[in-house]
């Protein structure tokens, strides 16, 4: 393990001036496993590298490079971020663990959609069980001009989510965007608590769309992918926010997402201003975990 960025080890790899051999694709494996590929698809990715680069008699670095870009994008799950319709209220439950970036997403999906789609955003405070929480995202909403629904510290989520849907369906805004708390949940404690909320929604559901986002700290690796499993396990996910994409992440969690649980990367987020969140670009993606330079 040297300090080097992980990007940039990948990149030297590639970078060599000596014809590709074995080790080339030996080393590549183990990088992967470094850069957060599972293990078992690290190598499947590797055969797969191997079986096009014979079949295409590829020697040089930059098309084996070129290859794997290839094969690493068509591993990508690319789904756009939702657009909702003039009429439809959106409602988005934003999981996951403790200190992940739930309530910095909330915000940022809220000026994202605000000035990026023109939709009047509510930000529900349906996180009632850290005392601090609720005026967290109060400071977001007043500093973005949001309106936050909430409750008092120890009150129940569901019943903020219900405010936020009244307040919406009476014309304070077009979509919900609802923190929750970052406790790790037993599956059951967890399924109950989002049983509550579903039965809100539904009962009011007129023409909503309800999705359900889980916001993974990218740095945290296969760890990320242990707490997908839970959650869409637990609730069926619609998707995923990926975090502090702007440190030590190295990325390969992605991957791991779209090949064994399907789940589709909706946003990356890379810093802590409002303005740190974009829709994922698999091909972006996949340049920036080879290290591309820009
Ligand atoms: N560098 C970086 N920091 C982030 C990003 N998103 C969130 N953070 C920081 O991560 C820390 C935790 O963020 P929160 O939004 O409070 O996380 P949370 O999931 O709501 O945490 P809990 O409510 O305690 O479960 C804060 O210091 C954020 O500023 C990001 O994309 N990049
Ligand atoms: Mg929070």
């Amino acid at each position: 393990m040297g300090t080097m960025r992980f990007a940039d080890r990948i990149r030297n790899l590639f970078g060599i001036k000596s014809a590709a051999s074995e080790e080339l694709f030996e080393d590549l494996a183990d990088l992967l496993v470094e850069g957060d590929f599972g293990a078992a698809e690290a190598f499947k990715t590797v055969d797969a590298l191997q079986d096009i680069c014979r079949k295409n008699k590829i020697t040089d670095r930059d098309k084996i490079r070129e290859a794997l870009a290839d094969l690493l994008k068509g591993m990508l799950i690319k789904k756009d971020p939702p657009v909702f319709g003039s009429n439809e209220l959106g409602v988005i439950l934003l999981l996951g663990v403790n200190g992940v970036g739930k309530t910095t997403s909330a915000a940022k999906l809220a000026n994202l959609y605000r000035s990026s789609a023109g939709r009047r955003p509510l930000l529900a405070a349906a996180d009632t069980f850290r005392a601090a929480a609720i005026d967290q995202l109060k400071i977001h909403g007043e500093r973005l001009g949001v309106r936050v629904v909430a409750h008092k510290h120890g009150g129940d989520p569901a019943a903020v989510v219900y405010d936020a849907l009244e307040a919406a369906v009476s014309g304070a805004g077009d979509l919900i965007i609802a923190d929750t708390a970052g406790r790790m949940h037993t599956k059951s404690a967890l399924v109950e608590e989002l049983k509550k909320i579903d039965r809100i929604v539904e009962s009011k559901s007129g023409n909503s769309r309800y999705l359900k986002w889980l916001v993974l700290d990218a740095t945290t690796g296969r760890n990320a992918l242990a707490q997908a499993e839970i959650f869409h396990e637990a609730v069926s996910l619609d998707g995923v926010i990926l975090t502090k994409y702007d440190s030590s992440a190295r990325g390969g969690i992605a991957f791991s997402l779209s090949a064994d649980l399907r789940l589709p990367v909706l946003f990356v987020c890379d810093g802590e201003q409002y303005e740190n969140i974009a829709p994922f670009d698999p091909h972006r993606y996949v340049r920036e975990f080879l290290g591309a330079e820009q």
